[in-house]
Parts: C-alpha cells; structure tokens; sequence
C-alpha cells in the first residue's frame, strides 16, 4: 500500500522517493513516518543499487514541522531516519529544489550525495527561531564544509544559493535543472557505475586539528560577540559546533541535543517563533475572496526627499520602473543624487551585480511636472506632512492619474480619510506607510481608508511582500499602529525626565532590553526640531523644547540630550543635566531612585495597553500584527517577541496595576477596557 505522502518508484535500479505534502514539505511526523516506512522498504529490496530523495511541490523540505514544537514527540524522530541512512549499503542521493531548509538540509547531509538545481537555496535557519539545528546539523555541517564555514551557515542563518553551496562543499553537483529527477537518477547511476564510495558525512575527517578548532572558534566568539547580545541560540550554536570538533560524532549528536532542549525551552525561542508565525498571519486580511488585485507595471513616486527617495529605491530595487516627481527642481536633483549613489553603493559592495545596477538606473527616471503620473498604475504621495499640502496633491493626482490607477499616501500621521475625501475615487486611495530609510526597514503599514476597496487593500498586501516587507494593515487613526504605540513610550519617557530621572539612564535601560537605541538617542540622530518642536510657540514647557531654544537640536547640532565629538560619538551632557534638575525641582518631589526594569515597565507597560486599545478600536485586526509591526518597523527585539506577547509574559493583571499607579502620580493615561478585562479574567492576549 503505497502512502500518499512518499511514492516509490524505480528506474532501472534506482529507487526513487518523492514526498508530496504542500505547502512546504515540512518534515512532520507523518511525513517522518512515510519516509522512514519507504526508504526502508528500498534499502531492503535487493534490485535496488542507488535511492534518490527528492520532492514534489514548490521545494525540497522547509524543515522540522515548527506546529508541532512544544507539542508532545511522535517517533520515528529525524535521527531514527538519519541513522537508518547512515546504515544504508546503497548510496543515497538527495536532489534539492527550492529551499532546503532547517532538518531539510540536515535530511540532505545525512544522505551520501547532494545535487541541486541552479536556482535552490539551501541553509540552516534555526537561529532566526532562536533554534539550533537539533538534527545533527551542527555535527555533520562542519565534517562537510569545514569549520569555520560551518559557523557562519548556522550562526548566521542565512541559505546559500547553490552555486555557493558547491564552492563550499555542501553539495556535489548544480544539476542543469531542466528535469531534475531524471538528472538525479542519472547522477546516481554514474555513482553506482564508479563504484562511488559510501561517504557517510558523520565518518568524514575534521578540516582542523583539534587546537586549530579551538582558536577558530575562540576567533569567531570575538569577532562576533556584540551581535550575539540578547540572543541565546548563537552561544548554543557555537558550543555545539565545538562538539563537533572534540568528541566523537554520537557525543556531539548528544550535545547538541541538550543545547537544543535548552533552546526550545527558552522565552527567547518562543518569542521568535511567535514572530514567526505572525509576519506569516499578517498577510491574511479580509477581504473578498475574489475581489482580485490591480497590475502594478509601473510606479510613479511623488516628493524627492528623504522618504520619497527611500521609497523610489524600495521600488526600483524590486524591479519596478520608477518616475520621482518633484516641482521644486534642486530638490529633485539631490533625491535623484541619493537614488543613483545608493545604486551604485550597492554595487561597488557587490549587493547587486553592475548590469542590474544598471537597469535600476534605466528604470529610474525623474520629473518636474505632476502630469508624469498618467502612466503610472501606482502613485506613492511622500510630501511634507500637512493635510493642506496632501490634499492639495492628491486633488491635482486625481486629475491626472489613469483610471484603476491605485493612489497611495506615504502620511505617517495624517487623516487618510480626509486626503480621500478630495478626490473622486476615494476607493483607490490606500496608505503606504513605510518606515526611513524606507528601502531598508522591512515594515509597511497599509492603511485602510473608510472607502479603500479590499482591491486596492489586496494590491497593496501583495505589493508589501513584492518590496521584500511585511504589510501590516492598519485602521486610520493618529500615527497608525506602529508610530502610535511607541508614542506612549516617548511620552512615558518625558515624564521620566520631568521628575529627574536622566536620559542617558533611561536610553541605557532601553538598549539593556534589546533595543538598539533609546528614546532620547533617537531623538539626538532624527533632531529635536524634526520631531514635537513647534518653533514658532515654543516657550521652555518642557526640557525638549528648552534644549532647542538653546540650540541643542541634537547631532546636527553637536549637542541635544548628549554632547556629541566629532565623531558624533554621544556623552551625557552637563547641560541637559541641569535643565532636568531644574524641572524636577518645579515638581517639588525628589527624583525617583529607579532601576533599569522599572524604567523599562515604566516605558513599555504604556505601549502594551496602546496596543490593547489598538484591538479594541480594530485598527489593528491582531495582537500579533501589532508584535510583527513593531518589530519589523521600531526594532523591538525579536528575542521578546513584542509589546503583546512580553505583556502577556510579564502578566496584564501586573501591568494594569503599574499603570494605575502611573495614574495615580498624575500620568495622563487612561487603561485600556480590553486591558483591563483580561486582566480580570486572567486572560492573555495571544
Ligand atoms: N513548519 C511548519 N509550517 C511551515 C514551515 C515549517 N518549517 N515553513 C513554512 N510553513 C508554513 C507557513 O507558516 C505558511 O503557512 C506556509 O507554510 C507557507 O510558508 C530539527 C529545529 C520555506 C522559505 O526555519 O522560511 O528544522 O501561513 O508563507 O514565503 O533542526 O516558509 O500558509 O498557513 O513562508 O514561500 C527550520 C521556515 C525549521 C524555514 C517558504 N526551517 N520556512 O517561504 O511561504 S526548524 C525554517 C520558511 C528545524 C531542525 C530544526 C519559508 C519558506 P500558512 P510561507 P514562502
């Protein structure tokens, strides 16, 4: 009885098994089970000299099967399947297509041989889950390709193309690709015919002597130490790599084993899977099932300047022609200037190849007049942010863009109902949110108007995953979600400083928990005046506006909440000292003595309850969403998993009662209701 899991087929002595179980062939116990049951059955058949593996769908295996984790094991494990390869008499053969991913590519160096088609990647991706490869990954990995290639595989977790994975010895042939079974089939036919050795990766000799592995790693930790900060699966990563090059191979298996309990068992671990899972949940809005989407050809962005020039290359560097429209001339000129120097950065990095520099270039073209978006089927708006401006563009957008055409706005806080409003076709108008420098950060909140149809809703999800982002959809409300949240933490942090607690003790607090700033060194790099600073009124209210008055704009300046060398290296600043001094003493109250977890509850316990009042409102469809959004948009550490899931770590009920003690010393919060009855009801928010 064949299982439709895992067919067995043969051609001419070989054995072929072909697994089939969509989406990604993640190796699930079922899928386990089928291949343990089938391979067995071909290694017993006596007519068969060589097995290929191989299978069906868009790739070779994504991995483990991440659902079931935490859930309780179903044998056969993936090492009952690697030990029943590693005492096969036959060669085995992995043919990778797609991605061989996690213990997919564990599955692949536990065969004999491995060949690819061109276009596969393969890679051990574990960390981005906070994971080890638990399948023998980090003790046949280094055997294969050595050491120290073996650590950057694993600790960093990129895939590699196959090109690179021959070059380092991952596989043994890049198949043609035109028919990859058939290529497999022959390539394990040659094996048979050479007589091919049983080259079993856990027999394969270390590239290093044992102190040649040692100070290789010792190397590695140092070089790459900084990075590992708030990450426990890197540590366990290289321990266990260092197994491999001081035990024997079923001692490093092992050890690798308990490395990777330990990071299964880990909030870190969990926290990343969750994000795992939400920046797939995110792309599931709803909309009408056949509502269908619009052609998105060609781009037209309009506003050169910081974040109309970002988003030109987040456009181009996807493919998409791209005509930037400025009316003011010197201004188009210098967005023009950073689109073409940061092409041709790309480049000289070796990012991008110099022919596709240069049909990024082709591609890109520029505009003084607004008529250029009639060829357009996308037009992104990125003008100054004041409605008037907006509204103005977006009536003379509206006269001028083709019919179908979808028309987006890059407002980051504004009403986008009202910029609909002016035109007569509010239903195409949808928000484009990005995030500066807008073709780096990966977060894109769409943002849905009252009219915006689930069509242009559709287009623009769509579009986020073609950019390389992840399209959060967002309600239309002040500062969206992202923007929104975090505007809790600053203003936590501002009555912080009121009361004489310094920024540099609340910046340290911030970066200690995971951030790679805190709010008042953001607010040195972005300028004081940029954000919050109304010159025209400003009359020394508050410390913020002080500093300004005095000149302390932030780096630009020299000088903000630090004082900065000429290396723009910050240092806390006497100045800023006193006028916070000077400000808590108005209060009459001593400055409270606090330590670095109050300040971050004190900061974070704020932007949980903004979340709960972004579900209660709808603005966000998910508390997931909102984790994914500021993750990928304020870079929250991944390792926490977000505002929702840490605030459902730390408990509501505890959170709720900070927040009414907050109140109670006069901060100008009000709970969330959603809050509040979870809190009650001993409910969480994921
Ligand atoms: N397990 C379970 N579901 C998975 C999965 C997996 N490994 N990979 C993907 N999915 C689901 C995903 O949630 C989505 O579901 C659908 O498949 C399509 O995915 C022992 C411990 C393979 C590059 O880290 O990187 O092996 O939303 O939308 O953009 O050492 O999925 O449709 O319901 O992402 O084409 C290591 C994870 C696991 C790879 C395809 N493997 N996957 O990308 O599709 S740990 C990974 C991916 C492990 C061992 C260890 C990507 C992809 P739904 P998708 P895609």
């Amino acid at each position: 009885m064949t299982n439709p899991l895992c067919t067995l087929s043969h051609e001419d002595g070989v054995a072929v098994l072909a697994i089939d179980s969509p989406p990604v062939n993640a190796l699930g116990q079922a899928v386990r089970q089928a291949i343990h049951e089938t391979m067995g059955k071909a290694l017993a058949d006596p007519a068969v000299t060589a097995v290929v593996i191989l299978c069906a769908g868009r790739t070779f295996f994504a991995g483990a099967d991440i659902t079931e984790f935490g859930k309780p094991f179903a044998a056969p494990g993936l090492h009952d399947m690697f030990d029943r390869f590693d005492g096969a008499s036959k060669p085995i053969v992995a043919a990778i297509h797609g991605t061989a991913l996690g213990g997919g590519l564990e599955l692949a160096l536990a065969c004999h041989y491995r060949v690819a088609v061109p276009t596969a990647k393969l890679g051990l991706p574990e960390v981005a889950l906070g994971l080890l490869p638990g399948a023998g990954g980090t003790q046949r990995a280094p055997r294969l390709i050595g050491v120290a290639q073996a650590l950057d595989l694993i600790v960093g977790g990129k895939p590699v193309a196959a090109a690179q994975a021959l070059r380092i010895g991952l596989i043994d042939r890049v198949l043609e690709g035109q028919d990859m079974r058939a290529e497999a089939v022959a390539y394990a036919r040659e094996l048979v015919a050479s007589g091919a050795p049983l080259r079993r990766t856990r027999d394969l000799p270390a590239d290093l002597t044992p102190q040649e592995a040692a100070a290789t790693i010792a190397d590695y930790r140092a070089r790459h130490a900084k990075s590992f900060v708030g990450f426990k699966a890197p540590g366990n990563i290289v321990r266990a790599i260092e197994a491999a090059t001081d035990r024997p191979f079923e001692a490093g298996l092992t050890r690798e084993w308990e490395l990777f309990e330990e990071l299964m068992a880990s909030p870190e671990s969990a926290a990343q899977r969750h994000i795992f899972f939400a920046e797939r949940a995110a792309a599931k809005v709803p909309v009408a099932r056949d509502c269908g989407e619009v052609a998105i050809a060609s781009v037209a962005v309009v506003g050169a300047g910081t974040m109309g020039s970002g988003i030109t290359l987040a456009f181009l560097n996807a493919g998409f022609p791209v005509t930037m429209i400025d009316v003011n001339p010197p201004a188009l000129e210098r967005g023009a200037a950073h689109v073409r120097a940061t092409l041709e950065a790309l480049a000289s990095k070796g990012r991008i190849t110099p022919s596709v520099r240069d049909a990024r270039m082709a591609a890109f073209a520029t505009a003084t007049a607004l008529d250029a978006v009639a060829r357009a089927d996308l037009v992104v708006e990125a003008v100054f942010e004041r409605l008037d401006l907006k509204q103005q563009v977006f009536r003379q957008i509206d006269a001028l863009a083709k019919p179908g055409a979808v028309l987006a706005s890059n407002t980051s806080f504004l009403d986008l109902d009202a910029i609909a409003a002016v035109t007569a076709r509010p239903a195409d108008v949808v928000g484009l949110h990005f995030f500066a420098p807008a073709n780096i950060m990966r977060l894109l909140e769409v943002v849905r108007g009252a009219k915006t149809s689930d069509r242009v809703i559709q287009t623009a999800m769509t579009l986020g995953r073609k950019l390389g982002k992840v399209a959060v959809l967002s309600g239309v409300c002040d500062g969206f979600i992202a923007n929104r949240a975090m505007a809790r933490r600053s203003e936590a942090a501002d009555r912080l400083l009121e009361q004489g607690v310094m920024p540099w003790d609340v910046d340290a607090a911030m970066v200690g928990y995971g951030f790679p700033m805190g709010p008042f060194q953001m607010m040195d790099l972005v300028g004081l005046d940029v954000i919050g600073w109304d010159k025209e009124n400003t009359a020394g209210r508050t410390v913020q506006e002080v500093l300004c008055e005095a000149g302390r704009l932030g780096q630009k300046s020299g000088s903000g909440y630090y004082d900065y060398d000429a290396q723009r290296r910050g240092t806390p600043s006497a100045f800023a000292e006193a006028t916070i001094r000077d400000f808590a003493a108005r209060s009459g109250q001593p400055a409270p003595t606090l330590s670095a977890q109050d300040i971050i509850e004190h900061l974070l316990f704020p932007v949980v309850n903004e979340g709960a009042k972004l579900l209660e409102e709808g603005i966000a469809l998910r508390a997931s969403d909102i984790d994914m959004a500021l993750v990928a948009g304020y870079a929250w550490p991944v390792y926490t998993g977000g505002p929702m899931i840490w605030g459902d770590h730390c408990g509501l009920a505890r959170i709720v009662a900070a927040l009414d003690e907050q109140i109670a010393q006069g901060a100008p919060i009000t709970v969330s209701n959603l809050l509040r009855t979870k809190a009650a009801a001993g409910e969480t928010f994921l």
